[in-house]
């Protein structure tokens, strides 16, 4: 039988005055403009109940057909850890000695990264974000999902978001290929490593690179 969600009214909707509207969006925007990637971290660590809620928010993102297209391995472990940071530096002394072309290398200078990556240590946890390109059921009979990549990079945002908002920071790193995060982490072949993210709390006096973002009007264009 096919399924047929029911149709409820939406929950919890509340509509704001518009003042009120306008001091929450310009109070967003202040809270998010101070996140930051940060590169150097404190081995602090930080109760699971704040990854766990961050996670439930990531969880929440819209998605390809509501397949919910993801897997996230939070790892504290640290002889995990040590293997993934093992195994990323490999990697990464392949794209910085050869694999990268010198225009990319150029682009990476000024923000001063190198295939040292000691935050893979350090900070207490590596989120591990999985794609499912596509699901597999318990017997191994295959179903499609849809927009995997695109729905992995939303749920991957509020993610982001969720311990930025939680007072945490965090890190992208995508070293390539990624394909070890599998056999270390024993996932499926039909899941694909999509992102690493750390997180942790800053080491004290951490520096990030002096950069700029682009103002609107390089942004975004109005058509009234
Ligand atoms: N994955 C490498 C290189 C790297 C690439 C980009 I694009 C960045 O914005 C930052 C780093 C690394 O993690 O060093």
């Amino acid at each position: 039988m096919k399924k047929q969600y029911k149709f409820i009214p939406l929950p919890g909707y509340k509509e704001y005055p518009l003042d009120e509207m306008k001091r929450r969006a310009l109070a967003f925007y202040n809270t998010i403009k101070q996140r930051r990637t940060v590169r150097d971290y404190s081995s602090q660590s930080v109760p699971r109940e704040i990854i766990e809620n961050c996670l439930m928010a990531a969880g929440s993102a819209p998605n390809g057909a509501n397949k919910q297209p993801w897997h996230f391995v939070v790892v504290s472990n640290p002889d995990i850890k040590r293997k993934i940071r093992q195994e990323a530096e490999k990697e990464e002394e392949a794209f910085y000695s050869g694999r990268a072309t010198d225009e990319w290398l150029e682009d990476l200078e000024p923000l001063g990264t190198d295939r040292n990556k000691p935050f893979l240590e350090t900070a207490p946890y590596l989120i591990v974000i999985f794609a499912e390109s596509h699901h597999l059921d318990a017997d191994g009979n295959k179903s499609k999902n849809y927009y995997v990549q695109e729905s992995v990079g939303i749920a991957s945002g509020i993610l982001i978001t969720a311990i930025h908002n939680a007072g945490l920071v965090s890190l992208t790193h995508t070293p390539s290929p990624m394909g070890f995060l599998n056999k270390i982490l024993h996932r499926p072949a039909n899941e694909r490593p999509f992102l690493i993210l750390v997180v942790g709390y800053p080491e004290e006096g951490a520096q990030v690179p002096d950069i700029n973002k682009k103002k609107l009007d390089e942004i975004a264009s109005f058509l009234d």
